[in-house]
């Protein structure tokens, strides 16, 4: 019998990385995506539409898709949105995981199946660190609306561990991009407007602050992570991350190295992208997963922004065949 994975945020960078490798190791694989795009109409097979900020069909999709193991990676993930809109974010990326632990419960209770439930908690809860690298072990100080959210989730999924011996666990990962990175983070930011640069396509960069420094690996090895943190005997929490730090600056570097050009003469700093209060710095600890999961990244930092800026410098060439053929 194939084994059934339920992942929430499915069209998300990792929901795409996770579907694939579960793929790989034979799972049946079911996906929750939001009802907000418009235009959207049928879901596509084995996907299910559900709103976190309201999830009054999580028990339905629970019982028609009867998954072994949940993937909970839906969130209004941007840190920097998250101050614009921080009832949502708290209603999506908090209490949305409380919908669907609760739902889980009452499944659970009907069924008498142990479900295995993965909570995508994030670097962004050690905010304003008081240690460096961050540790299982290494209090919080969230320092956003989204990290607050967070930081309510990590809890929640912990105290349904412990009130009801749920198997539910939290990877709390450090930052991980991909060429399938949302364009409004920051390393897509980059590599996308790289190619567009090198392509004379455009001119300029905006950013904010590109002194934070952050812990930055490839989505592709996290999403192993996630999986392996499911096959454990017992339900835990682990740190997923490389242990190297490095300064937005020194992204721009290797990302405008890739192609040759100086990135010192396209920057310019706007503060609009500034943040209400910046998380400065997170490097990870990874020992714990290093030894009871074994597992390692693969991808270093600079490979992963070589090949955004390879990956978007084919996408910027088909689109800009594309607009020379129709103009
Ligand atoms: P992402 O690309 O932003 O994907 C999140 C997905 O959540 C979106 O594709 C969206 O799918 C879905 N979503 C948003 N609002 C929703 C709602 N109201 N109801 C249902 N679904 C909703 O994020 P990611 O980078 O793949 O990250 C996956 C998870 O890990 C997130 O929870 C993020 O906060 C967390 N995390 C990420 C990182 C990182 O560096 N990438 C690090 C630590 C933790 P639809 O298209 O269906 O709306
Ligand atoms: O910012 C600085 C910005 O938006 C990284 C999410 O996946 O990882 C992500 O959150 C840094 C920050 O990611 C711009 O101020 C400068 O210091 O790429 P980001 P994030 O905020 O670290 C964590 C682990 C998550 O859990 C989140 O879901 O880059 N920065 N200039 C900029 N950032 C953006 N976005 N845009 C700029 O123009």
């Amino acid at each position: 019998m194939k084994r059934v994975a339920l992942i929430t945020g499915i069209n998300g960078q990792d929901g795409y990385y996770l579907s694939r490798f579960l793929k790989s190791k034979d799972y049946d694989v079911h996906g929750i995506t939001s009802c907000s795009k418009p235009g959207i109409g049928e879901p596509p097979e084995n996907c299910y539409y559900c709103d976190f900020a309201e999830g009054s069909n999580l028990n339905q999709i629970l019982g028609t898709v009867q998954p072994d193991e949940i993937y909970h990676l839906a969130a209004q993930s941007h840190v920097r949105l998250s101050f614009d809109i921080p009832v949502y974010t708290a209603e999506v990326t908090g209490v949305g995981t409380l919908r669907l632990l609760e739902a889980l419960r009452y499944y659970e209770e009907q069924s008498q199946k142990k479900i295995r439930f993965y909570q995508a908690s994030s670097s962004e809860m050690f905010g304003k660190v008081v240690e460096s690298p961050q540790s299982e072990t290494t209090p919080f100080h969230p320092r956003s609306p989204y990290a607050c959210a967070k930081v309510f989730s990590y809890w929640q999924t912990i105290n349904y561990r412990e009130s009801y011996g749920m198997y539910a666990c939290n990877g709390i990962l450090f930052n991980h991009e991909s060429p399938r990175r949302g364009e409004a983070f920051v390393t897509r930011k980059i590599t996308k407007a790289v190619a567009r640069i090198k392509l004379e396509m455009q001119d300029k960069l905006y950013l904010g602050n590109i002194d934070a420094k952050r812990d930055w690996g490839f989505a592709g090895d996290y999403v192993e992570a996630m999986w392996l943190i499911l096959q454990q005997d017992k339900p835990d929490d682990f740190v997923i991350g490389t242990g190297k730090t490095h300064s937005v600056r020194e992204f721009l570097e290797a990302a405008f190295g890739a192609v040759d050009l100086d990135w010192k003469q396209y920057v310019e700093i706007d503060p609009q992208y500034y943040r209400p209060a910046e998380v400065e710095l997170l490097c990870a600890d990874p020992s714990k997963a290093r030894q009871k999961l074994n597992w390692e990244p693969k991808v270093s930092f600079e490979e992963l922004a070589r090949l955004m800026v390879e990956a978007d410098m084919r996408l910027t060439q088909q689109e800009k065949i594309l607009s020379e053929a129709s103009s």
